[in-house]
């Protein structure tokens, strides 16, 4: 078993799509170890995205990510990491494989629905870094 971090991100949040994207984990087979709503503060999105702090949208992505709150969870399962991602789709909603969470209800960058971990490295500092 391993475990994986995600957050619906405030833009989603807003359009009612937390039910949609809990619902598309568990029928995956994932189960929820943790849940909660937090309206998250500045210095811990622009920690959570460092590895993007020289891109030009890093300013705009920080933005979005604090103008409301992110509903955030662990789920556990086989593979979780990978089989989250793959339900969440490409980042570019606009190249995102429709039947992914991004490819159905994604709209256009830096809006796309829902962040996900990227490996188990990120995974267990995520986890701890909005868990503690
Ligand atoms: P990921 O969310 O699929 O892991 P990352 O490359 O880690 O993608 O980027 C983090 C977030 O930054 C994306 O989910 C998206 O919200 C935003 N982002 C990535 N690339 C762009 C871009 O080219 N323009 C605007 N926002 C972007
Ligand atoms: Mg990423």
């Amino acid at each position: 078993m391993e475990q994986t971090f995600f957050f619906v991100k405030p833009e989603a949040v807003r359009r009612g799509l937390v039910g949609i994207v809990i619902q598309r984990f568990e029928a995956r087979g994932l189960k929820l170890k943790k849940l909660a709503v937090k309206q998250l503060d500045k210095a811990t999105v622009e920690e959570h995205y460092a590895h993007l702090k020289d891109k030009p949208f890093f300013a705009e992505l920080v933005e979005t990510i604090t103008d409301g709150p992110v509903v955030m969870g662990v789920l556990e399962g086989v593979d979780a990491i990978k089989v989250v991602r793959n339900i969440v789709g490409a980042t570019n909603p606009l190249e995102a494989a429709p039947g992914t969470i991004r490819g159905d209800y994604g709209t256009v960058l830096p809006h796309n629905v829902v962040h996900a971990s990227d490996g188990p490295e990120t995974a267990e500092i995520e986890i701890k870094r909005f868990f503690g």
